[in-house]
């Protein structure tokens, strides 16, 4: 394995590292200075839903420790904190009277990167809608893109001062898939019309909310997180590679090719385009240049032709990973490749600018023995996708920093506590933060990265 060293020396002086959070995976305090409640809390209250129906009220308490906390990532060494802003704390029914108290927070909480040096790269949205706007149709109606729009110029106006960058929406995939199509996030709808619906009032509100943040700021740097599929087929049979292309489209091309092209791809409107809500203007809206955009990559997509294809669920059909050594604690399979393989293609399929990897970690349950925390097996997974950005870079690929997913162990959705990512222990019970042995070697790593 390369020395932190060597690995460093891969990326230029002014590459940005960070580490990445969300709201409601960290912050607890779900009910104070006038917070009401998101499809998060609802959602983790109902049986069945999440792991042990845990839920985010106490979280890492965030909400009460963020100075120590800006203090433990400041420790790192770190250039840039990633993190999201609670839509509930600023709008509590997602439209109509703002709360100060809200706005104050992370006011307080922005100042105090930048008095620490640290720069600031939130996210407007990290899946804690407002339950009223859920009430309304959520992300399946357009009035929440509008929603959306409105809560972005509030923020900007009042913090945008010190942003060093912002993000309108994290993964899109998740919202549309997971929470409209699979059911498993929030709000938990299975349904291809709900789906089909979320896609489009997605990439709108990410449009609308461009537009609102630059005529608040024109020169704050903006962008999008999209977890994009790294995508194979699972043999070389035509009718795999086939069905990986159409799963590259179904699950990528929906996002991309609208943001960056104007367009959507023909398969998926013919899929789906009878249950959007597509306007006159409205690609033209979603077609925004970017300053930059976010990737983030966690594991690959591997997929053979699906024998029930219908034009009711034209999504491919999954491989399983393989159990062994290469899954994390959570079943992804470790695949690196995957992360340099998936930055290239991107970039010559669409006209692309800067991008950011704002998140890549691993799950890896381990605990604390005597005060240690010995996650080799991070260590070495942050190491093998280290090295793929920099072979991606190498050939060409124009990526400016990375963000690690994540600072801490937190609410991971629908597996509540039990999974772990963060780089810094957190002991719920106590709330101790105790640095992992993958946070030390971070720290040396952008040690030797700062000495070049
Ligand atoms: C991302 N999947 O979520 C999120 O941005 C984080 O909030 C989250 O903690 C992190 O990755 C780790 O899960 C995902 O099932 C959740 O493919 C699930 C999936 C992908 C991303």
């Amino acid at each position: 394995m390369a020395l932190p060293k060597d690995l460093a020396l891969r990326f230029p002086g002014d590459f940005l590292f960070g580490v990445a959070t969300a709201a409601y995976q960290i912050e607890g305090a779900t009910s104070e200075d006038g917070r009401k409640p998101s499809i998060w809390d609802a959602f983790s209250k109902m049986p069945g839903r999440v792991y042990q129906r845990h839920s985010g009220d106490m979280a890492c308490d965030h909400y009460h420790l963020w100075e120590s906390d800006l203090d433990l990532i400041k420790s790192l060494g770190v250039d840039a904190y990633r993190f999201s802003i609670a839509w509930p704390r600023i709008l509590p029914d997602g439209r109509g009277p703002v709360n100060e108290k809200g706005l104050d927070f992370y006011d307080r909480l922005i100042d105090g990167m930048v008095a620490r040096g640290l720069k600031v790269y939130p996210t407007l949205y990290h899946w804690d809608l407002p339950l009223t706007l859920a009430g309304d149709g959520g992300w399946t109606a357009r009035s929440t893109a509008e929603a959306f729009a409105d809560y972005t110029e509030i923020v900007v106006k009042r913090l945008g001062d010190r942003m060093d960058a912002l993000a309108t929406i994290n993964e899109p995939w998740c919202i549309c898939h997971l929470s409209h199509l699979y059911g498993i996030h929030a709000p938990g709808e299975k349904s291809i019309v709900a789906f089909a619906a979320s896609v489009h009032t997605l990439n709108l509100a990410h449009g609308l909310g461009v537009q609102a943040a630059r005529a608040v700021k024109p020169n704050l740097p903006m962008g999008i997180v999209i977890n994009a599929h790294s995508v194979y087929p699972a043999s070389d049979a035509p009718q795999d590679r086939q069905a990986a292309e159409r799963a590259f489209q179904f699950n990528n091309g929906i996002f991309f090719e609208p943001m960056f092209e104007g367009s959507y791809p023909a398969d998926v409107l013919s899929a789906f385009g009878d249950h959007m809500d597509i306007r006159d203007g409205d690609l033209e809206t979603i077609h925004q240049p970017l300053d930059w955009w976010g990737l983030n990559y966690y594991t690959p997509l591997r997929v053979k032709a699906d024998t029930n294809v219908g034009a009711a669920y034209p999504m491919a059909e999954t491989v399983p990973p393989t159990p062994g050594p290469e899954l994390t604690d959570i079943g992804w399979e470790v695949y690196e490749k995957g992360l340099s393989d998936l930055l290239k293609d991107l970039d010559t399929r669409y006209p692309l600018p800067d991008c950011y990897i704002t998140e890549n970690g691993a799950c890896y349950n381990d605990e604390p023995q005597d005060g240690v925390v010995n996650d080799q097996r991070r260590i070495d997974y942050l190491e093998k996708h280290f090295g793929a950005i920099a072979d991606a870079r190498e050939a060409g690929v124009p990526v400016k920093g990375y963000f690690l997913w994540s600072l801490m162990d937190n609410f991971e959705w629908a597996e509540g506590y039990k999974m772990r990512f963060g780089i810094v222990h957190v002991d719920y019970g106590t709330q101790v933060r105790t640095l992992k042995n993958s946070a030390l070697w971070y720290r040396d790593f952008l040690e030797a990265h700062r000495q070049g």
